[in-house]
């Protein structure tokens, strides 16, 4: 009896999952054939697609175009970029795990150069870069599944590849697992890429693309999002304190490594080549050329954050950074200034010893009287003596002397607030000064040695690069 039952319990069984079997079958051709067909909007970097909010798999259509275009990679040094959309980087597509993708790629008549298109999220070969290569004036269509979440990196493989991702044919595409993802606050995408101009860096006019520095790995130019200062100043990416931030990030290279870090910032969660794991409180993550990574963070003080290659002589020296501007109220329980003072053996003699390296001949001291009398005088006075209470001296200013250099910063920024100077208080606003690079440096020389017992300071030099550090 009990065996009869267990035979007709496994016949029952079989009868069962091959019905089952049968139909998921239909069900899979089914869905197949009645994939909604959504038409992907494609936005600007740093902007992306918004998140996906559809719980079952679709057919997405990418219309992405090939177009050559001149424009700024620095302000007055123009450059052809190749690009996916018209952006660098490319403009980002998102997609669910699960979803095909038609993607239609159309190289402009208006361009010169065949192009293709090598999607990391794809299983197949070449990532369709073979189905893909078309001469100007010709679109190309493939599609893919979308078989594994993450975040991959596409990118024009026609030869020479290492030129065309050299002059910015690249971007990402992220594929959200079929659950989708936590919801944050805000979204960015950004990407890194190593730029070969045959002038130096900043050079102004037209530059060329410099093969044999690309061959060598001699960037003149390392960026984020395609341009120095893509994103700095008005272009500064921006949030609130408390909010959680997502930022995209990846590589384009075509040969650089990115150290990427947040200075100002701990990374609650990075997943880690643009996979489905994370680690947790991440101070800088590494990404290869063709990588990328996700990190997560909630800034919690108001201020600037700075995004560096921190591979640091690309931050400063070729262009590596961005900035987030952070707004809210102060929070001082987690971040608080306190007081500058000068130690005792710093405020007299061997400050001025320390930054004694500029010659007197570098920056004439007639240069810097003129512009004393011309725009410093009617406020500091003719003799520097200042007015207590109301404008601070600027002869035998202990404040000065402690490091006259940075009194560069005052001239060029303003400065308001407390101030105490030789022991009297100030609080009063003194306005940026437009002065050029060398006004600036004889200005303070001249304070420093007619009217401070010093030596000259600045060059001209020192202060344009003062200048650049301060836009960071
Ligand atoms: C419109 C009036 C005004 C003009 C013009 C002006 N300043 Fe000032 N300056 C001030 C005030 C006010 C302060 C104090 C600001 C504060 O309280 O934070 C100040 C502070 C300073 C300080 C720091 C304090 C000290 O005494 O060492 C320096 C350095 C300085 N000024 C240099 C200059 C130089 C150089 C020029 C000319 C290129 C100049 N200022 C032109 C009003 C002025
Ligand atoms: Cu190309």
């Amino acid at each position: 009896m009990k065996e009869r039952n267990y035979k007709r319990a496994i016949t029952e069984f079989a009868l069962l999952s091959c019905m089952v079997a049968l139909a998921s079958t239909a069900a899979v051709a089914a869905t197949e054939a009645d994939l909604p067909v959504i038409v992907q909007e494609l936005v600007a970097p740093p902007a992306l697609p918004a998140p996906i909010t559809r719980k079952s798999p679709a057919r997405v259509v990418v219309n992405l175009t090939v177009e050559e275009v001149e424009r700024e990679i620095a302000p007055g040094t123009r450059y052809m970029f190749w690009t996916f959309g018209g952006t660098v980087p490319g403009k980002m597509i998102r997609v669910r795990e699960g979803d095909t993708v038609e993607l239609h790629l159309q190289n402009l008549a208006s361009n010169k150069l065949p192009h293709n298109i090598d999607l990391h999220a794809v299983t197949g070969p070449g990532g369709g870069a073979g189905q893909t290569l078309i001469a100007p004036g010709n679109e190309a269509v493939f599609t893919f599944k979308a078989l594994a979440s993450g975040l991959y990196v596409y990118h024009c493989a026609t030869a020479p590849v290492g030129m065309h991702v050299a002059n910015g044919m690249y971007g990402m595409i992220l594929v959200e697992p079929k659950e989708g993802m936590a919801k944050v606050d805000r979204e960015y995408y950004v990407m890194q890429g190593d730029f070969y101009t045959s002038g130096a860096y900043r050079a102004e006019g037209l530059q060329n693309f410099d093969m044999q520095k690309a061959v060598d790995e001699k960037p003149t130019y390392v960026l984020f999002n395609g341009a120095d200062g893509a994103l700095t100043g008005e272009s500064s990416l921006t949030a609130n304190t408390g909010e959680k931030v997502r930022m995209y990030f990846g590589v384009g290279g075509p040969n650089l490594v990115s150290s990427f870090h947040v200075i100002g910032a701990i990374f609650d969660r990075v997943y880690g080549d643009g996979g489905v794991r994370y680690q947790e409180n991440v101070q800088t993550t590494l990404v290869p050329p063709g990588g990328s990574t996700i990190v997560e963070f909630v800034p919690k003080v108001p201020g600037n954050l700075t995004l560096v290659d921190h591979s640091l002589t690309r931050a400063f020296n070729k262009g590596a950074v961005g900035l987030l501007t952070v707004s809210g109220a102060a929070q001082p329980e987690i971040y608080s200034q306190g007081l500058k003072t000068p130690l005792p053996v710093m405020a007299g003699a061997p400050v001025k010893a320390v930054a004694a390296a500029v010659p007197e001949s570098a920056v004439p001291l007639a240069r810097g009287k003129g512009v004393f009398e011309r725009v410093c005088a009617a406020c500091h006075l003719p003799d520097g003596s200042g007015v207590a209470g109301v404008f601070p001296p600027l002869a035998n200013s202990d404040f000065f002397q402690e490091r006259p250099y940075e009194m560069a910063h005052i001239v060029m920024y303003g400065r308001s607030g407390e101030l105490v100077v030789n022991g009297e208080h100030y609080n009063g606003v003194m306005p940026a000064q437009d002065l050029n690079d060398e006004d600036v440096a004889a200005v303070i020389n001249y304070i420093n040695v007619e009217m401070n017992q010093g030596k000259p300071v600045l060059t001209p030099k020192m202060v344009s690069d003062m200048r650049q550090i301060k836009k960071l």
